[in-house]
């Protein structure tokens, strides 16, 4: 997993309307819309969670630490959808029994291995990977209006591209992998999913694609079908800055929104 830096959440508690807009502007959908889909819930059971649900953030200093921004980014997100939250004043142990005392029915923390949304009351945790998966499937079809029996083509099968692979099949659509380690590959092989070899060969003939990739800057102009519409869960970006400036209204990438707003979703269903 790509551990975000404090430039990755530069802005993002003062863009988040304009970061609305602009997800309306490309699915259709808002940030809470899509977070619903991902979890299956309607919109109105989503509000009535945010009247009797308390949120805290944890800043955990485990690994690599604190990143500055990450807690007040993920709080941030989690106030816009409606939901009240606080970031604890502790960090780890600490913040953590602040948060319970604080009365919280759902707690966020990260590590650099997990980052998770723990629901006190119900016992349900949410990881940021599936969640992260299902909303960008759902963001995804909300711009294919439907994805059942269209082509989409998955690039990574790592924890966010499994899960992807999974949502994508209960939505029906016909899905290709492509994975460069064997070792992930090989449990997708006689599983009906159509394993592509060669990447740049056929990339072109995808209008949707979900880049579930770590790798940066990959996907250029010339590998894009003229429609194509690209859900990137994947930290850092795979398009190159030329091809981004061509298809930024067809693309969806952000480095925390869809993601925490589908743990929060799915944390409340
Ligand atoms: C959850 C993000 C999405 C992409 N990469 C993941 C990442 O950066 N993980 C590390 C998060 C560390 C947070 C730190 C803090 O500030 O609490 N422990």
């Amino acid at each position: 997993m790509t551990r975000l830096t404090k430039n990755d959440l530069s802005g993002l508690e003062q863009m988040l309307k304009r970061y609305d807009i602009g997800l309306a502007n490309r699915t259709g959908l808002s940030l809470r819309a899509i977070a619903c889909a991902a979890a299956g819930i309607q919109e109105d059971r989503f509000l009535q969670a945010a009247g009797s649900n308390s949120v805290y953030v944890v800043p955990v200093t485990a690994g690599e630490g604190i990143i500055s921004g990450f807690a007040q980014s993920v709080g941030s997100i989690i106030e816009y959808l409606g939901f009240p939250a606080n970031v604890s004043c502790g960090q780890d142990v600490s913040g953590f029994a602040e948060a319970v005392d604080g009365g919280a029915s759902i707690v966020f923390m990260a590590d650099d291995q997990k980052f998770i949304a723990a629901n006190l009351a119900t016992g349900c945790v949410i990881d940021n990977a599936a969640a992260t998966a299902r909303g960008y499937v759902a963001a995804l079809n909300a711009m294919g209006k439907g994805l059942k029996g269209c082509d989409v083509l998955v690039i990574g099968a790592g924890r966010v591209g499994t899960v992807a692979i999974a949502f994508l099949k209960q939505l029906g659509a016909n899905i290709s992998l492509f994975e460069l380690n064997p070792k992930r590959l090989q449990r997708w092989k006689h599983t009906g999913i159509n394993i592509e070899k060669n990447l740049f060969k056929v990339l072109p003939q995808f209008k949707y694609i979900i880049d579930a990739s770590p790798e940066p800057e990959f996907i250029d102009l010339a590998h894009l079908h003229p429609d194509a519409a690209i859900a990137a869960p994947g930290i850092p970006l795979g398009l190159t800055g030329e091809a981004y400036r061509v298809f930024k209204e067809r693309v969806i990438h952000d480095p925390l929104q869809i993601g925490v707003a589908a743990m929060l979703s799915m944390a409340v269903r």
